[in-house]
Parts: structure tokens; C-alpha cells; sequence
């Protein structure tokens, strides 16, 4: 169950429309499928765990941490980065005061220069045969094992 609210932004024919995955519905077998595209899971408040969440989603190539002023974590696994982005790459953006605590066993990937002035670290993951990445804000903080 996760600990925050969720919000899902899509971009349908040139708007956005947003809809709240509210805790409740974040159960076991809860299942929310964002299908192709580029889609952002923002977290309005409180933190995000998604070791913990009971249900799937899947379709979500960014979680955004920066939308709400406030501290907030993001906590996954590497196993998490391939089972909710369709592309096997996660891009989590933030501002001071937000984390991520990703866990053990990732790989220096380089800098990525697409986002926030560039210079944004790259993690890289082998699970089984797919490599998971992740793209972190410069702005967020990473757990002590990311540390590079
Ligand atoms: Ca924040
Ligand atoms: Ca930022």
C-alpha cells in the first residue's frame, strides 16, 4: 500500500488530463496500464514505495517528486524499474529535499545532459537478461550504495 497519493498525467491529442490513483485503489490487484508513450507518475504528497505497492503499474517512464514542494522518497528496486516502464528506463525527477532509495547493486551509467541543466547521474542494473536504468535529477538525493 503505498504511502502517498499518485497522480497520473497522460497526454491525449494535445492535452493533459490527469487522474488520481488514490491509495485505496493501489491494492492487490489493482492494475493501471498507461500503454505507450511517455507518462509520468507525479507524487503530490508524502512518499512512494513501490516495493511495497500491491498492485501493478505499468506504462510510466518518469516519476515526478517535483510537483509538490515538499520532501518526498521514492523507494524501488531495479526489478521495479523493468516491471513499470515499457522502455526499461526510468527517469525520476525532483528538487532539494527529495530522495530515492534504490537499493543495492547498480552500475555507474554516465550523466545524462536532457533535463534540469543536465548532469543528471545514470544507474544501470542487470536483472536476469534486461538491464534496467535509471535517470536521476541531480536535485535528488540517492542512497549511500548509489553513491558512486
Ligand atoms: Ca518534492
Ligand atoms: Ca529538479
Amino acid at each position: 500500500m503505498p504511502t502517498g497519493r499518485f497522480f497520473r498525467r497522460q497526454a491525449v491529442a494535445g492535452h493533459t488530463s490527469a487522474a488520481r490513483l488514490a491509495g485505496a485503489e493501489g491494492g492487490a490487484g489493482f492494475r493501471h496500464d498507461l500503454r505507450s508513450g511517455s507518462d509520468t507518475l507525479r507524487v503530490d504528497s508524502g512518499n512512494a514505495n513501490l516495493t511495497t505497492f500491491g498492485g501493478t503499474i505499468t506504462g510510466i517512464e518518469t516519476i515526478d517528486l517535483e510537483a509538490d514542494l515538499g520532501a518526498n522518497t521514492v523507494t524501488l528496486v531495479a526489478q521495479d524499474v523493468l516491471d513499470i516502464s515499457d522502455t526499461d528506463t526510468l527517469t525520476v525527477l525532483g528538487d532539494a529535499g527529495d530522495s530515492i532509495d534504490a537499493g543495492t547493486g547498480w552500475t555507474d551509467g554516465g550523466f545524462d545532459g536532457g533535463f534540469d541543466g543536465g548532469g543528471n547521474p545514470i544507474y544501470t542494473q542487470m536483472v536476469g537478461a534486461s538491464l534496467a536504468t535509471l535517470v536521476v535529477d541531480l536535485d535528488v538525493a540517492v542512497n549511500p550504495d548509489m553513491l558512486m
